[in-house]
């Protein structure tokens, strides 16, 4: 039986200040790793960077008022680590400061509940060329340090705060894959990294309750759950040490304060356990957040992968469907293709009933709240010369979503909110601005990137009835 969404259901939606904000430079702004990383060639779809963006630190009045229109609960946004310590460790630069604190007072003033993510993927670059950011333990002092100032600051206007988004992503694109900053391939650097944002983590939530600051505190996590193949037992296996090292391997540290017996026991085989030093999993032990953030886009299927098969993959950033190679880790799994659900034009799984399989796994694993922090559909949309967008796809992903939400909080799971991916349209990091998901189309043209003009989208209308009706699709 369906039972209606709380009262008080956060319906939100998202963005991060990197794909966003522009004003690269502007009011002291220092520059963030990717900033630089972006100027490398070949590193992003057609070279595009977010020196302009959408413009939203110019703008966020203009897009604020679009939010208050449509209804809008919650917005999620991330603060730019460089707009308020430049350097990363040094100086607090109020001009930064003020211009948060401005974006939530407009929040406040519309009765929209904002979400503060204190890191979405843009350490100071300062920090990079001074200790290689994230491989110093050192980013553990400054990283909280920096959390600790917009905590004090923004206490008792800000009730939910989301401390690193896609731990997972951002250490394993940046030291594994080399696809995001610093664009290194070392599985050794991976493992060491992820331990310290690990210990980040924790310390930062530590804080959190030392100074008693108000409302909730936790993690984003991008998670989908993994499908065996078929039931072939080989192919299973596959399925379960995928989740054992791409979710268990995250989230237990962040709810257990340790790490999956099992995943540890291979890295040590593997010679790539990451150091842990006296006092570790004691702070780890004090991370424990108050609910669980979920970024839910899709679902992966795996398959066996031999000792001596794939490893590496391809990703697809060009939008030309069918252009992903699956990668793996030889012994472990290996990504393959689920012949059961449609795909998106960068091949990733439309597959709503994964969302509440992705719940479901986390309520009995960790008994913890979950927030949606992000799901959304990124794809082609077309402006008509009315100044219409017909995003009926995004509408039918989204739908199907919010479907799938209620039925699991009929499963009795305990879901505070729903932040769509993404607000208005912005940057995708390596997929240039043609991949959009926002509900507010942005007019980016080459030549005319000063103008960004704001176009509401289908799903714009259709989102701000869901609000209305709390969720009656
Ligand atoms: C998540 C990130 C977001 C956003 C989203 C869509 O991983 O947290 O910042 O970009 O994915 O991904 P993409 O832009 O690659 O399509």
């Amino acid at each position: 039986k369906l039972v209606p969404f709380p009262e008080d259901f956060l319906w939100g939606s998202a963005s991060a200040a990197y794909q966003v904000e522009g004003a690269m430079e502007e009011d002291g702004k220092g520059l963030s790793v990717w900033d630089e990383f972006v100027k490398i060639p070949g590193k992003t779809f057609k070279e595009t960077t977010g020196e302009v963006a959408v413009d939203h630190y110019h703008r966020y009045k203009e897009d604020v008022q679009l939010m208050a229109e449509q209804g809008l609960k919650a917005y999620r946004f991330s603060v730019a680590w460089s707009r308020v310590i430049p350097d990363g460790h040094g100086e607090v630069n109020e001009a930064g400061l003020q211009f948060y604190e401005n974006l939530i007072d407009e929040l406040l003033a519309h009765n929209i509940e904002p979400i503060v993510t204190l890191y979405h993927w843009d350490i100071p670059q300062a920090l990079q060329d001074k200790y290689k950011g994230w491989e110093s333990r050192q980013v553990i002092e400054d990283f909280t340090r920096y959390s600790t100032i917009l905590f004090e600051r923004f206490n008792g206007k800000v009730n939910y705060w989301v401390t690193l988004n896609e731990q997972n992503v951002f250490t394993s694109h940046g030291y594994m894959m080399g696809s995001h900053p610093p664009g290194v391939k070392d599985p050794k650097r991976f493992y060491e990294a992820n331990h310290i944002a690990n210990l980040a983590n924790a310390s930062v939530i530590k804080a959190f309750r030392e100074l008693e600051i108000k409302g909730k505190i936790g993690p984003s996590f991008a998670y989908g759950p993994t499908y065996a193949l078929d039931s072939k037992p080989e192919n299973q296996l596959a399925a379960d040490n995928n989740e054992t090292f791409n979710a268990h391997f995250w989230m237990d540290v962040y709810v257990f304060g340790k790490y999956p017996k099992l995943a540890m026991k291979w890295l040590e085989e593997n010679n790539l356990a990451p150091t842990i030093e006296e006092g570790d999993y004691a702070l780890l032990a004090e991370g424990k957040p108050d609910f669980m953030g979920l970024n839910y886009y899709r679902s992966s299927t795996v398959e066996h992968n031999p000792l001596d098969g794939v490893s590496e993959g391809k990703m697809n950033t060009t939008g030309e469907k069918g252009s992903t190679e699956a990668g793996g880790v030889p012994g472990l799994y290996k990504g393959t293709d689920n012949p059961f659900v449609e795909k998106t034009n960068w091949d990733w799984d439309i597959d709503p009933t994964g969302l509440r399989i992705g719940m479901r796994r986390i309520d009995s694993r960790y008994e913890l709240p979950i927030l949606i922090t992000e799901n959304g559909l990124g794809e082609y949309d077309t402006l008509e010369e009315d100044g219409s967008i017909h995003d009926t796809y995004r509408i039918d992903y989204l739908k199907a979503h919010v479907k799938a939400i209620q039925e699991t909080i009929s499963d009795g799971v305990e879901v505070l909110g729903y932040c769509t991916w993404s607000y208005t349209d912005l940057l995708s990091w390596l997929n240039g601005y043609q991949k959009r998901y926002g509900f507010v189309y942005v007019d980016r043209e080459e030549n005319d990137e000063k103008e960004l003009k704001r176009y509401k989208k289908d799903s714009y209308h259709w989102y701000k009835k869901v609000i209305e009706n709390n969720g009656v699709t």
